[in-house]
């Protein structure tokens, strides 16, 4: 007899086989109702539309996470490039809209929930934003993973989910308050956390040196306090081609052995509650957008998303390769968004080093042919600078390893400059003084095989300037990406009525190219075009009204210039200047020079950093000329002036669409690119602006003769700082000597005497380097120009058909292939193939 058993064969079942979702108004009906009844357990009597902005998220959440997995698995498996863009700040606004919108069920999904009695924009204004960004440097994160999905590109975003993000501004009084963010209260449907992938990252603790197995001398790093990582994986949906890319983000959590000893002691509690300081690393973004705080905290934050991000990726590596590193530089890439990640140069040596085993000049020939820097500042304010000190005791590891690459790096610079000690100290890692600091913009430029700023003037400043002796060593290591916005976002979501006027003229492939937005440019001679144009932005600005009219409390006329400035509150931003501009006008109407007047109402908005006094102050000021201008009855319509509290993405996404005036009046040579000026752009506004960052930029797109320029250049600001003298300016000007007095007599702080002292004084010192009185002149003169374009309203319809038809350049798209063709060089991979 045989002994061969007979088995009855069956098919293996897959346990992850399901058939594929419905797209349709049915599907996507059931599955909402699934959702309400089931998952949420909410009936007909409920009456918060949360829940109905939930049931539709997971609904639409379902469908892409099919794709998610295939994109993942994909990338993951495949042996070409990919790209991990660190950053400490994904600043992503709200999801839903945009999840729609790539997945192209606008208008499925409207259909459905009109069926269910429902208003889609409802329930997508009950979604909270994800605020987890400052401003400019974390919304650019955003836009170009979305653009990086769109291309199909395997690039993965590796950021912090922080508990509390970007906090909620109240005015009361006309002052900033602080509100917590605590953005996660009620669940975030579009994160899926994944243990399977979580980390050990190591603190404290310190290095002993053992032999390997080898003979060779190898470092480990002990007696460490531990902290977990866990990843939360969000979608990140292309434009609808089935690619849906991932942002990792990582939650610190305590180790499960926390404090065992205490534990074991007996105090049970107090173990416990210490939990919290390892929980405390993800618990909050740092407000500051401009400045350093030098928190150790801070500092553990960018540890923490450095090595858990480092380690995710080299498990991936070497669960397919094992420990052969010859080919990573040629299959990863880091791009680190600005120094804030910059210590994972020094951390993917050690991970080589110590982990691995590898040789010194192996892992430091990888390392630099990884790690690429993107600089978004030339303040010297904002350059990260952490004490020797501090960063020995929290990672005395990496301080090792950072003396090690700077000693190298200094032989290197001996061997180009012998002799040249002063180059030497001036291009240190280390910076010697009574406090030792490592800066970790030289950390990010050593250790990286490319180094760019975010516009033309940017990057050639920092060539010239900050960073001029690196770029005497290494000159192709520099390059410029200009910044761009995702048009998906920042068009197509945000401006639906101007997006179908767009697409019916010229069919919808814009969506993704939007250089064929330069198809409009006949159409701004065309008069029923202009028409059309024309009621859009009016309908834009009347929605504008409505929405903030409670808020508000003000009557606005939708005829009015909407002349608008949002953005972080800063000196170099020059709020201030507007609101001298302001204060003009009103002089203006209380002297009854009011000739050919043209209504204004000024919008403006920003936070301000909770630690920065005179940002608050300039909020302050805003608030209080506007009491003084809203109440005075003489003035009336003929202007008005409002700050918009709590400006984030969402709020931008209402008012670009309603904007005419677009300014960007920041001191030359100041702002490193701006991208609220590209938005602003595509939405039909024209922009008042200074030769600055992407201004100049935008201004070489749409033409001189559709831009309002003013203000000293920045070569003008820096050779006029050694003998700037505004009381000269003063003198001159009877306007300017005009709105002083009433900023000097008091007359906006009637109650609140000398509250606006240091605005007046740094406004007159020879010191100021903002540099606000040198370009008040040219600044009132270029709104007079304004006034005058907009006197006529044809003529003015066609600058603003002529600066969204230019506006192709400022899509993120375009940014992101360069970043691709020049320094990322990876093929597209097709998923629905
Ligand atoms: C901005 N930077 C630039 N920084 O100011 C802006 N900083 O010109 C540019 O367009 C934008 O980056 C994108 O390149 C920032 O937004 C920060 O938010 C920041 C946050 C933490 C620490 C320092």
């Amino acid at each position: 007899p045989s002994h061969k058993v007979f088995r009855i064969s069956h098919p293996k079942p897959d346990i992850t086989k399901l058939p594929s979702l419905g797209m349709d108004k049915k599907h996507i009906t059931d599955d909402f109702k699934h959702y309400y009844s089931y998952r949420l357990g909410r009936d007909e009597h409920c009456r918060s539309p949360e829940y109905a902005y939930k049931a539709i998220s997971l609904t639409i959440s379902d469908r892409m996470v099919e794709r998610w997995k295939q994109t993942y698995n994909l990338h993951r498996n495949q042996d070409g490039k990919q790209t991990f863009y660190l950053s400490m700040e994904f600043l992503l606004g709200r999801r839903l809209s945009n999840a729609i919108i790539s997945l192209g069920v606008d208008s499925e999904v409207a259909r459905a929930l009109y069926g269910l009695g429902l208003a889609i924009e409802e329930l997508v204004d009950s979604e909270p934003d994800a605020g987890l960004g400052n401003g400019g440097l974390g919304r650019l994160a955003a836009c170009f993973i979305d653009s990086c999905a769109t291309l199909k590109l395997p690039v993965t975003g590796y950021g912090l989910r922080y508990e509390y993000g970007m906090f909620i501004q109240e005015i009361v009084n006309g002052e900033q308050i602080e509100k917590p963010d605590h953005w996660l209260r009620n669940g975030n449907v579009w994160e899926i956390e994944r243990p399977e992938y979580m980390t050990h990252i190591k603190f404290g603790g310190r290095t002993q040196i053992h032999i390997d197995e080898n003979g060779h001398e190898r470092v480990s790093w002990i007696d460490t306090h531990d902290v977990l990582a866990m990843p939360y994986d969000t979608p990140i949906p292309g434009y609808k081609n089935d690619t849906v890319n991932t942002l990792r983000l990582w939650k610190a959590m305590a180790t499960e052995d926390f404090n065992l000893q205490e534990f074991n002691a007996g105090d049970y509690a107090e173990a416990v509650a210490q939990k919290n300081t390892a929980e405390n690393i993800t618990m909050v973004l740092y407000p500051n957008d401009a400045n350093e705080n030098g928190k150790a905290l801070r500092l553990q934050q960018q540890y923490f998303l450095a090595s858990a991000s480092l380690q995710d990726v080299m498990a991936n590596w070497v669960g397919r390769h094992g420990k052969d590193f010859t080919k990573f530089a040629e299959k990863n890439c880091f791009q680190l968004n600005d120094t804030h990640p910059s210590i994972a140069v020094a951390e993917l040596m050690r991970l080589l080093l110590d982990i691995y085993g590898l040789p010194w000049k192996d892992a430091w020939q990888i390392t630099r042919n990884t790690m690429a820097y993107t600089n978004h500042t030339l303040l010297p304010e904002a350059l990260e600078k952490w004490p020797v000190e501090l960063m020995r005791q929290l990672l005395p590891r990496l301080m090792e390893i950072i003396y090690d690459i700077n000693a190298g790096f200094m032989a290197e610079v001996s061997a180009h400059w012998p002799g040249d000690s002063k180059r030497q100290v001036r291009m240190s890692i280390i910076e010697e003084g009574p406090t030792k600091q490592v800066r970790m913009a030289f950390l990010a430029i050593v250790g990286s095989f490319s180094v760019n700023g975010v516009a033309a003037l940017h990057s050639e400043l920092l060539q010239k300037g900050l960073f001029k002796d690196f770029y005497e060593l290494w000159p192709l290591k520099f390059n410029n990406k200009t910044n761009g916005v995702t048009p998906r976002r920042w068009l197509a979501g945000c401006n639906p009525d101007l997006a179908a006027l767009i697409t019916t003229t010229i069919g919808d492939a814009w969506i993704t190219d939007l250089a064929q937005l330069e198809k409009l440019k006949p159409y701004a001679e065309n008069a029923a075009f202009r028409q059309q144009w024309r009621q859009i932005k009016q309908l834009s600005k009347q929605r504008l009204i409505d929405l903030k009219k409670q808020e508000l409390d003000i009557e606005i006329d939708v005829n009015a210039l909407f002349d608008v400035q949002v953005k972080r509150i800063h000196e170099y931003k020059r709020q201030i200047l507007n609101v001298l501009h302001v204060i003009h006008l009103y002089d203006r109407i209380k002297r009854g020079d009011t000739q050919n007047w043209v209504d204004r109402c000024v919008l403006i908005g920003g936070k301000a950093a909770p630690g920065y006094v005179m940002a608050k102050k300039i909020i302050k000021l805003i608030n209080n000329v506007a009491n003084v201008i809203n109440n005075d009855a003489q003035i009336g319509s003929q202007l008005k002036l409002a700050f918009l509290p709590n400006y984030r993405v969402s709020a931008m996404e209402k008012i670009c669409p309603g904007t005419d005036l677009s300014e960007q009046i920041s001191t030359a040579g100041k702002e490193a690119s701006g991208t609220g000026n590209m938005k602003f752009m595509m939405n039909g506004a024209l922009t008042i602006g200074t030769l600055d960052g992407a201004n100049i930029e935008i201004r070489n797109e749409v033409g001189a003769e559709n831009f309002f320029l003013f203000g000293l250049t920045a070569a003008e600001v820096e050779s006029m700082q050694a003998h700037y003298n505004p009381q000269w300016f003063i003198e001159q000007d009877g306007d300017l000597q005009a709105v002083m007095h009433l900023l000097e007599c008091g007359h906006f702080n009637q109650f609140e005497p000398g509250i606006f002292d240091d605005i007046i004084t740094s406004l007159k010192s020879p010191q100021d380097p903002w540099m606000t009185i040198a370009d008040f002149r040219s600044y009132i003169e270029a709104q007079k120009q304004v006034e005058h374009a907009w006197r006529n309203q044809e003529q003015w319809t066609r600058m603003s058909i002529l600066n969204t038809a230019t506006s192709g350049k400022f899509s993120s798209d375009r940014t992101i292939q360069e970043y691709n063709r020049d320094i990322w060089k990876m093929s597209p991979i097709d998923v629905s193939e």
